[in-house]
């Protein structure tokens, strides 16, 4: 009797530590998995196909474009293998001899450039051959994944024939990652870069990263925070510096770094940092000099001056321009460019915090020097849920403005909620500024069409971190994966790219793909429901910006507060930037202007962004009063969270376990912060309209006290 009862133990404990260990895909290999590809006759048609292959020279970055193929068609095919380049079904070329490939084939090689490609398949006979063509070693590399990208997704080589090059020149990710490795506004763990153990010990993860930058055409890194540690420039770090930029080069991938403006006071003991003092120029000189000589293709400087307490020109009655052109004008020998962020604001400054950035910089269009890019956050406020498109896209005709997209999860969830930016990316992109009349659109604005420019960039605020997964959610992973698609291209569309990078990432399965794909792009309108609809912002936990707090009313400047941003009182609630109130749509073009200056003509989701209503006011689109649509749109949002919490659920079994776990898990905690987003915003708002919670709603079940308490100060990414 015992021993039967000790063998039944054994068996409960050994199912129940089978069922505890969940083996499967813990995201560390991003969309780059190259798993084998389970249809027999696909598989056996890609191997016909792309099975033999040959790549052509034998540069660093040749040699990875052979690595990888090799790498990924071994892992979806079966024995692919380099042969001559005679016997090759795909053939990978760059230079003169794929021009006078493309010539043979009359294929137009030249107007794609440095870094597009040409992909063709020679004719449909047996004799048929895919070519990869590219002027340079790294269009080439652009090329191959793009192909890998076309067996990835189970689309057929027949008949491929596809001519890109990038729209936008400097396609970067920023990442605020500090020399300890606290990531500012990071939530996948610690920054990936070792800096004590650099320059020596090389992580696997460095070239995994440039290899994932590299399929998706990201060419430019920075690579610490622009709230910037001056010892970045010493001799110490830069060594380390030119460790990674060793390392990314054959990916095509130059390296950046954030600056502080106060650097030749602050380690080059110098008594001033004045742009126009020529101690400080030629202390700047030098210094890039330094670094160029350690790092020939150094892309250049990022710079946050004079904003959030950065030093900056200012400090000595100097404008940005004069302080980004003494840096420009250290560069410029050496083929380096300035990324001078445009995101400054001043409580001193009479005036609304959303105007200031183009009341300082407006002024000083066309006056900065060939190598500066302005870069401008896509909204005036700051990385929002949603906000409309900064207005100084459009009002500096004269110089290139360079988009700054946030990919992390700042404001968003922290790394636990399902968000899929691509939709908010392409809503932006697809802004109408009106600049030069009707399609006068921001991507048209930043890749240069509208005005002319040569040289064009878009910046996103990394997501990366040391967690296995990189992003600290698998489904996170998609924003940056759109954000470099759409820095390659501004036109491609959320979905496609969606449908791509699942795909890659989840399942081929058509039915998973439907199913996701619609969860990721109804996903940023749902969180801008659970947390600010309407057009409210900035109502987010003081300083950490984790939870709801539009209580906020107490930090040290009025522009911090969330009371600033919503204006909830007795009256109604939103900000007056009309024409009535502190008149931010006049920095829009017509008909822009009229059309945000009046609450029936402002698209809804941007209402209390411009506009201070009444609670009774009628929602056009619902005929509710603001109160009720306020509360539908909160509450909504946490049932449309539910919903695609039980969509996820329905998918277990056709994912793998891991993954499906992992989504699940954030999802749990996504649904759970929906509810408190609602509850918390609804009974704060509530005390000033003094309006019920319609019946047919869940009560919250705590007080407004109650999440008022609520405290966090551990909080990740802090600043
Ligand atoms: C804010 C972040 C802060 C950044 C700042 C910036 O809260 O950590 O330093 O933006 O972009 O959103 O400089």
């Amino acid at each position: 009797m015992k021993y039967i009862v000790m063998i039944c133990v054994l068996l409960v404990s050994v199912s129940s530590l089978a069922s505890s260990i969940i083996e499967g895909e813990d995201g560390y290999r991003l969309w780059l998995k190259y798993d084998p590809i389970t249809s027999a006759s696909l598989k056996k048609k890609y191997t016909q196909q792309v099975g033999r292959f040959h790549v052509t020279g034998d540069t660093e970055t040749m040699q990875v474009v052979r690595d990888e193929l090799n790498y990924a068609l071994n892992g979806m095919l079966t024995d692919a293998t380099v042969v001559s380049q005679k016997q090759a079904g795909l053939l990978v070329v760059a230079g003169d001899q794929a021009s006078s490939l493309a010539a043979s084939n009359s294929l137009d090689l030249k107007s794609v450039g440095d870094e597009g490609y040409v992909i063709h398949q020679t004719n449909d006979g047996d004799a048929s051959q895919i070519l990869v063509l590219a002027n340079t070693d790294v269009g080439a590399l652009y090329g191959t994944y793009r192909l890998l990208r076309q067996l990835q997704t189970h689309q057929p080589l027949d008949g491929l024939s596809v001519s890109s090059s990038p729209d936008i020149d400097l396609r970067v990710l920023n990442h605020w990652d500090n020399l300890d490795r606290h990531v500012e506004r990071g939530y996948a763990g610690q920054s990936i870069w070792d800096w004590h153990k650099l320059p020596d010990y090389r992580y696997q993860r460095y070239i995994d990263y440039a290899r994932a930058n590299a399929s998706i055409g990201i060419n430019g890194t920075v690579l610490n925070n622009v709230n910037a540690d001056p010892l970045i420039l010493t001799p110490h770090y830069l060594t380390k510096v030119k460790a990674l930029a060793d390392m990314f080069r054959p990916y095509g991938i130059k390296v950046y770094l954030s600056v502080k403006f106060s650097s030749p006071q602050l380690i080059g003991d110098l008594d001033t940092s004045d742009p126009l003092d020529p101690e400080v120029r030629q202390w700047w000189k030098d210094k890039v000099a330094d670094v160029y000589q350690q790092i020939p293709d150094f892309g250049g400087f990022l710079v946050k001056a004079n904003s959030e307490g950065q030093p900056g020109p200012g400090d000595f009655g100097r404008t940005h321009a004069e302080g980004a052109n003494m840096l420009a004008s250290a560069l410029a020998p050496h083929g380096g460019t300035v990324m001078w962020r445009a995101f400054v604001y001043a409580n001193e400054k009479n005036e609304e915090r959303s105007k200031q950035a183009y009341s300082e910089f407006k002024p000083l269009d066309g006056k900065f020097k060939d190598n500066v890019l302005v870069q401008v956050k896509n909204g005036p406020i700051d990385f929002q849920p949603r906000e409309p498109f900064s207005p100084l896209f459009g009002a500096m005709p004269d110089t290139p403005l360079m988009m700054e997209f946030q990919i992390t999860m700042e404001y968003l969830g922290f790394s636990t909620h399902f968000v899929y930016l691509g939709s908010m990316y392409e809503e932006v992109l697809q802004s109408d500024t009106y600049a030069r009349g009707e399609g006068s659109t921001v991507a048209k604005v930043i890749d240069g069409d509208l005005f002319n420019h040569n040289v064009t960039g878009m910046a996103g605020v990394a997501n990366i971190g040391t967690d296995r997964n990189w992003t600290g959610h698998i489904i996170l992973q998609s924003n940056w994966y759109v954000f470099g698609r759409m820095a390659w291209d501004p036109q491609v569309s959320a979905k496609t790219v969606a449908d791509d990078w699942i795909r890659m990432t989840l399942s081929n399965d058509d039915k998973v793909v439907a199913s996701v794909s619609d969860m990721m792009m109804k996903s940023h309108e749902v969180t801008v429901n659970t947390m600010t609809p309407l057009g409210l912002h900035h109502i987010m936990g003081a300083g950490h910006h984790y939870g709801p707090a539009p209580w906020v009313d107490s930090l040290g400047r009025a522009d911090w507060n969330s009371v600033y941003y919503h204006r909830a009182a007795k009256d109604g609630i939103g900000f007056d930037r009309s024409e009535s109130g502190v008149n931010a749509v006049e920095q829009y073009f017509s008909p822009l202007k009229e059309q945000l200056s009046d609450p029936a003509t402002t698209p809804e989701k941007y209402l209390l962004w411009f506009h201070h209503l009444p609670w009774d006011y009628e929602v056009k689109s619902s005929g509710r009063t603001l109160w009720n649509e306020l509360v539908h749109r909160y509450y909504q949002g946490a049932a449309d969270v539910e919903e695609m919490a039980d969509t996820w659920d329905s998918l277990e079994g056709k994912l793998d376990p891991l993954q499906f776990h992992q989504v699940q898990m954030a999802m749990d905690i996504h649904e759970k912060e929906a509810i408190w987003w609602r509850n918390a915003c609804v009974l704060y708002f509530q005390q000033f309209s003094g309006q019920p919670i319609p019946e047919t709603l869940p009560k919250p079940e705590k007080s407004l006290a109650d999440y008022q308490k609520m405290s966090f100060p551990h909080a990740p990414g802090q600043g």
